[in-house]
């Protein structure tokens, strides 16, 4: 996979895709993570990206052109399965988007902005728009980590156990169920007995009565 991010502050997304799984899938050539700079393609001598509204109003709208000529070159470069805008009043992200976004070939993620962008660009280029929860965020960038990192640690090869990612929270609709390690006692805080007894099948029992239960308790909803 491909996944190409068009971001007015490429420094802020660095970190989040050179750490853990994500590092390592792009060391195995399971993604490759590309960072474009906006301002570069500012077509101002200023390399102003963003202006003021039309009809007045406080806060600044990123320019049509930046957009439209890095959406153009890297689509006639390749052709890309979705190009994503990262905003508030976008679908809610979901595992299922998630899981769906995995298989794709080549993603483009555009950072939303402050005010946002010239609405020109989500009525003709963007396929699809997804916001990360019902708060607002100071830009798309963090938006747009959250929702590279989900997509990626799906694609197969990216977690070394490839039956961790099943067994994650929401795959199935349930949450994932409690989870120790060692020490056996630690201040008298022990661990269930099923999960020391070495019965396999009572111990996937147990599991998925938590994940029941605490489905039912935490998130009835699901
Ligand atoms: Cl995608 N962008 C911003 N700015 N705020 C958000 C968001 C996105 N999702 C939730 N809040």
């Amino acid at each position: 996979m491909r996944i190409d991010i068009i971001t007015v502050l490429p420094e802020l997304l660095k970190s989040p895709f050179n750490h853990s799984i994500i590092k390592r899938a792009k060391e195995k050539k399971i993604v490759e993570i590309y960072l474009h700079n906006l301002r570069d393609f500012s077509t101002n001598k200023y390399k102003q990206v963003d202006d003021y509204q039309f009809g007045g109003g406080s806060g600044m709208v990123l320019m049509i052109e930046p957009i439209f000529k890095i959406i153009e070159k890297l689509t006639n470069e390749r052709q890309y399965d979705e190009i994503i805008y990262t905003t508030p009043d976008g679908e809610k992200l979901s595992q299922k988007t998630s899981n769906i976004l995995s298989s794709k070939k080549n993603l483009i993620i555009l950072c939303g902005h402050y005010k946002g962008i010239d609405h020109r660009i989500r009525e003709h280029l963007i396929t699809r728009e997804i916001s990360i929860g019902d708060y607002v965020l100071t830009g798309g960038e963090l938006a747009a980590a959250v929702i590279t990192d989900s997509i990626v640690r799906l694609i197969p090869g990216a977690i070394s156990d490839e039956t961790s990612a099943l067994s994650d929270s929401f795959q199935d609709n349930l949450l994932a169920p409690p989870v120790y390690t060692r020490p056996r006692e630690f201040n008298n805080w022990t661990v269930p007995d099923v999960l020391l007894s070495g019965h396999q099948k009572k111990i996937d029992n147990w599991r998925e009565e938590q994940s029941i239960e605490r489905t039912k308790k935490l998130r009835p909803d699901l």
